[in-house]
């Protein structure tokens, strides 16, 4: 891809900015290795079926099938790196006085890549907790054996009240983490800047961030390859988040 050009209205903005939101998704991530949801051909979504793997009633079904998938998911995480993109974001943090991420990410690489705030508003495949008490399961930071796509396994129990232990993600039907919902909102009614990036925003709530964020005057800025559902950004930075970002962050602080 060549260098890109960006506006001077852009590398304005993103200089005067105080507070920076940045919104991610799936796409952030592929470039280090792991599938997003929606696409064409690689999408989780396109192989599996979001209905028999990622609800609650889907869980009690079947808890093997279910825990057994999102074991091969989180190996694939653990085998994989932060990419340029999640670097340059952990690099803007340096360069304005307040950013959160916000993300809608159940990996860890954003935190890998050392941005230092992060909120997870799907959960995380490494924050595991019991489905009927909800006590918190520790996972191993390795896997002692490479889970494979498509084994079973059953889940371990809960070692307060003997329930099945589940993904500490949020399925379908369920409630965003409160506390990291409301942050989230909060930050986006008073940032100067918002990102969003590698996402194809059609999720809600968490699509409603965006605009929340131009209600209030913000700059919309959008990375990604594709059209998705976030109308009319501000700047529609076309391109994998890979090259855009670390090129965006050198032509704005050369
Ligand atoms: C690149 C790139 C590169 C590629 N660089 N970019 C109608 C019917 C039924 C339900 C609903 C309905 N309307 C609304 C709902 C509710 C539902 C919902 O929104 N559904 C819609 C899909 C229709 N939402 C919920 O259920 C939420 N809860 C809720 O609303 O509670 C209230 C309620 C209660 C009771 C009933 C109803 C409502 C919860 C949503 C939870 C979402 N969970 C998942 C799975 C998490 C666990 C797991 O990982 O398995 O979260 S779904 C999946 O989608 C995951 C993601 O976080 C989320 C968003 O996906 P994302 O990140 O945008 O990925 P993609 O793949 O869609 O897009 C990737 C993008 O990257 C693309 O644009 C690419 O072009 C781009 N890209 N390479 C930059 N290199
Ligand atoms: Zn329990």
């Amino acid at each position: 891809m060549p260098v890109p050009e960006f506006s001077p209205d852009l590398l304005g903005r993103l200089r005067a900015a105080r507070s920076i939101v940045v919104f991610t998704g799936a796409g952030v991530s592929q470039e280090s290795g792991i599938p997003t949801f929606r696409d064409a051909l690689s999408g989780l979504w396109t192989q599996f079926d979001p209905m028999v793997l990622a609800t609650p009633e889907a869980f009690e079904a079947d808890p093997a099938l279910v825990w057994g998938w999102y074991e091969w998911r989180r190996g694939l995480v653990l085998r994989c790196r932060p990419n340029p993109a999640h670097h340059a974001i952990a690099q803007l943090q340096h360069h304005v006085p307040e950013l959160l991420v916000v993300t809608q990410n159940v990996d860890d690489l954003h935190e890998r890549a050392g941005s230092r705030d992060v909120i997870h508003l799907h959960g995380s495949l490494h924050a595991p907790r019991c489905h009927h008490c909800g006590a918190p399961w520790p996972v191993p930071e390795t896997m002692p054996e490479e889970p494979q796509e498509g084994r079973r396994l059953d889940p371990p129990a809960c070692r307060h009240c003997g329930g099945p232990v589940r993904p500490g993600v949020v399925w379908f039907g369920e409630s965003l983490p409160q506390q990291a919902w409301l942050l989230a909102l909060e930050r986006a009614a008073r940032c100067d800047l918002l990102f969003s990036i590698g996402t194809s925003s059609v999720v809600q709530p968490a699509a409603q961030l965006p605009m929340r964020a131009r209600a209030a005057g913000a700059c919309i800025v959008q990375v990604n390859p594709e059209p998705t559902g976030l109308e009319s950004p501000h700047h529609d930075l076309r391109g994998p988040a890979g090259t855009l970002m670390p090129a965006l962050l050198d032509a704005a602080w050369p």
